[in-house]
């Protein structure tokens, strides 16, 4: 065997450093002491530190900390109306019987000050006129509300029956009525001024304001306290984008029941829901776990459904921003002797622009499991591919793909955000000379392309496309950081 120059080992090593670094950063220590060539040249010496210096660069990068998936059980956090995180200019009201005595400032669970709660200048009917409205700044996932009435240290006597929940968060064109699984808008309010009750939320709210509209039945006079419980939505998924389940049999409903999207033809469009809630289905999906009804936590599509037919199920989703991102995770579902499998084959796309995914996805293959019937989390790695859109095709195995929840380790992508008006402008016409280039080619590409194989090979040509897309009109993208900062990268 040929003798390793010191060159050689060196590489040898930083390649063992590194695959090291990428699994465990406690391991790869005496590995790399134990290969250790000796040093006796300075130029030796020159180079190992430069390889440190670039590996370390590498580790650190690798080692950035990384988003971890949304977990509904930890997101109980109060927000912050009784512990004044949440400032006075964040809560507003549509009005106040008085401003200084009874102002929104004061609906704040657990605390007594001045009237001692938020009261509206006008009786509270069915009717929700008034309301108390708390900006959270950014999108959080809310999981309970806690009220109080006005206890005004032992003088009031008034508080809120019940109540109603409106929602709004980026990418909303109006508010959203909260409604419960059945369908109920009307929560529980209290029964006294001093006691506190929780609504847990089922389902979820993923919002960055949020309004609390006191309901009666009758004519009535109300003031209201309240918290807010929930935790930051850091996972960035500002909304997806899916196929309509479908109805399985007479009793099992497939569907995104909780979407909060629009219906666009045969899909879901610009909302979140059970995909990305935190909630898990069971191995056999006709388990009824909390009495939802049979098959509630997953979403179901068959093979054979019009717009299917002989096509992926296609899942878009758009982010706060350009996220790198590292792997995707779907909990799928495995039910074989009920003809459901995991897909057999998965495609990911990027975008930067959200129209163009062109350029080369990564490839995905699931070897058939028919012995095991659980269900399971299946990891697509996505190798630090960048996008600030991420498109899904998941192929059908057998004749049912189920999911009940998709989540994304992903960090937003770092960079030097400088205003290149200029360069933008070139970029753009240089993208559209070469995007239809680049669509023509991309089936053969794909074609070709071993499964598997995928990784960022393609990034050039998806970004050129992407650039190629802002540049046809869509300008909503155009002039933000994160596009500037692609181009550079183009450049
Ligand atoms: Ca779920
Ligand atoms: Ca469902």
């Amino acid at each position: 065997m040929k003798h390793l120059s010191s060159s050689e080992a060196i590489i040898i090593n930083i390649i063992m450093f590194s695959r090291q670094c990428l699994s465990n950063t406690t391991r790869f220590i005496p590995t790399f002491a134990a290969s250790r060539p000796p040093i006796h040249t300075l130029r030796w010496r020159w180079e190992l530190s430069l390889w440190a210096m670039v590996i370390t660069s590498g580790c650190l990068m690798l080692n950035a900390p990384t988003t971890t998936a949304f977990d509904i059980v930890t997101c109980n956090v109060p927000l912050g109306m009784e512990s004044l995180v949440i400032t006075d200019a964040q809560i507003t009201a549509s009005s106040a019987h008085d401003m200084g005595f009874v102002g929104p400032q004061h609906a704040r669970l657990k605390n007594d000050n001045n009237g001692g709660a938020w009261c509206p200048k006008h009786m509270v009917s069915n009717a929700l006129k008034e309301y108390l409205q708390v900006d959270l700044l950014q999108t959080h996932v809310i999981t309970a509300i806690r009220t109080q009435g006005r206890f005004g240290k032992g003088q009031g006597q008034e508080y809120t029956e019940a109540y109603v929940l409106e929602y709004w968060r980026p990418g909303f064109d109006k508010w959203q009525r909260w409604k419960n699984i059945q369908g109920k808008e009307i929560l529980p309010g209290n029964i006294n001024t001093y006691s506190e009750v929780e609504n847990a939320l089922q389902p979820i709210i993923f919002a960055s304001k949020i309004r609390i509209y006191p309901y009666g039945q009758y004519d009535r006079t109300v003031c209201l306290r309240i918290e807010i419980v929930g935790c930051p939505w850091d996972e960035g998924i500002v909304s997806y984008s899916i196929p309509k389940g479908v109805q399985r049999g007479m009793e099992l409903d497939l569907s995104d029941k909780t979407y909060d999207g629009n219906e666009q033809g045969d899909r879901y469009v610009d909302g979140l829901g059970q995909l990305v809630d935190g909630q898990k289905g069971k191995d056999n999906f006709r388990t009824d776990i909390h009495g939802f009804g049979k098959g509630y936590e997953w979403i179901g599509w068959r093979n054979d459904t019009p717009g299917l037919l002989g096509n992926p199920v296609e899942i878009v989703f758009e982010f706060d921003t350009v996220r790198n991102f590292s792997a995707i995770v779907l909990h799928t579902n495995n039910m074989f002797t009920k003809d459901v499998q995991v897909f057999v084959h998965a495609k990911v796309f990027f975008s930067i622009g959200g129209r163009y995914f062109s350029g080369e996805p990564v490839q995905f293959s699931y070897m058939p499991d028919t012995i095991m019937d659980h269900a399971r989390d299946v990891t697509i790695k996505l190798h630090h591919r960048v996008g600030k859109y991420l498109k899904i095709n998941l192929f059908f195995a057998v004749k049912w793909i189920m999911l009940s929840e998709i989540s994304f380790i992903s960090v937003p992508a770092l960079g030097n955000f400088t205003d290149e008006q200029d360069q933008r402008r070139n970029s753009a016409s240089q993208a559209q000379d070469t995007r239809d280039d680049i669509r023509s080619n991309e089936f053969q590409r794909n074609k070709n392309k071993p499964i598997g194989a995928g990784g960022s090979a393609g990034g050039l040509g998806e970004g050129l496309a992407s650039a190629a897309g802002d540049s046809g009109g869509n300008s909503k993208y155009k002039n933000g950081p994160q596009y500037r900062l692609f181009l550079r990268r183009l450049m």
